[in-house]
């Protein structure tokens, strides 16, 4: 409860700022998408966006988040124009998608903000939508806005094949314990071979999480993803280098 009022106090003082993470084109590390990444002082948001989901605030907290990154989207491709990211992502909690209202939060947002849906990429867990219902409904009323929906952390969750027919997915997020054992070629070398050919056969787009080595990258490369995410790239900062040369695959 001490953290939940701390956070109202937070959200109310301006402590929340939002840090970006490079998500780049391979071989040549070129930034092609953000992730807006939510910060709060030192406390983690592993730990505080549970407690926000628990007592509510996190639907305030959304709509801010979501607020700010498409303003700081807009005020990218004003300032770098071709060199601006094409696409933010912001992780949306099933809570949040559960809340009635949601879709028309977004649709506003983006009307306010002057940006074009097809910009915006609303991240969700397999998990959020797995049981269908609302969030389901949700999902696909953005997508039919336009905006763009990955699934995060594809194959930790409840991972199912079947999700990509029955929810309107644009991205998967193939999770890092796949990346970080590729070089192995045992059982996550398969998987993420096997992934990549679902999202390439299926018209989707596949992005390997958490690469943090140039081997890796070269890996994913090589298995025919296109498009990658990690410390190897660039870490979450407020301001990303938008100047055309990336840390190339190797
Ligand atoms: O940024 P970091 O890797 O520490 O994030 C830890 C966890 O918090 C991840 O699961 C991430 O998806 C989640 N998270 C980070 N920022 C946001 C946000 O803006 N909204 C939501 N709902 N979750 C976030
Ligand atoms: O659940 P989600 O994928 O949204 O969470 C993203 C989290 O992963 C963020 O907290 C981010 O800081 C973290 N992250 C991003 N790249 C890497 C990486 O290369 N290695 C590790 N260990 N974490 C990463
Ligand atoms: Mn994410
Ligand atoms: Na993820």
């Amino acid at each position: 409860a001490r953290l939940g009022a701390e956070m109202r106090a937070a959200l109310d003082a301006g402590q929340f700022t939002l840090v970006y993470q490079p998500i780049v084109s391979l071989p040549d590390g070129e930034i092609r998408y953000v992730e807006s990444l939510v910060r709060w002082g030192r406390s983690s948001p592993a730990v505080f966006i549970p407690v926000a989901e628990r007592n509510g605030l996190i639907v305030e907290l959304g709509e801010w988040i979501l607020r700010t990154a498409c303003a700081q989207f807009v005020a990218w491709q004003a300032a770098y124009g071709e060199f601006a990211p094409e696409r933010i992502s912001v992780n949306v909690s099933a809570r949040q998608l559960a809340e009635p209202g949601f879709v028309e939060v977004v649709a506003d947002t983006l009307a306010g903000t002057g940006m074009a849906p097809g910009h915006l990429i609303v991240e969700v867990t397999e998990t959020a939508v797995f049981g269908g219902g609302v969030a389901v409904r949700a999902v696909e009323e953005l997508h039919e806005l336009g905006v763009n929906i990955a699934l995060d952390d594809f194959g930790t969750g409840h991972s199912s094949l079947g999700l990509l027919q029955t929810v309107p997915v644009d991205v998967l997020k193939v999770d890092k314990s796949f990346v970080d054992n590729l070089a192995m070629a045992g059982r996550h070398a398969v998987i993420a071979t096997a992934l990549i050919q679902v999202t390439d056969g299926l018209g989707l787009t596949a992005v390997a999480e958490g690469v943090e080595t140039a081997e890796q990258a070269r890996s994913l490369y090589e298995l025919g993803y296109r498009l990658a995410q990690g410390y190897h790239f660039g870490r979450p900062v407020p301001e990303p280098a938008f100047n055309g040369i990336g840390v190339a695959a190797g």
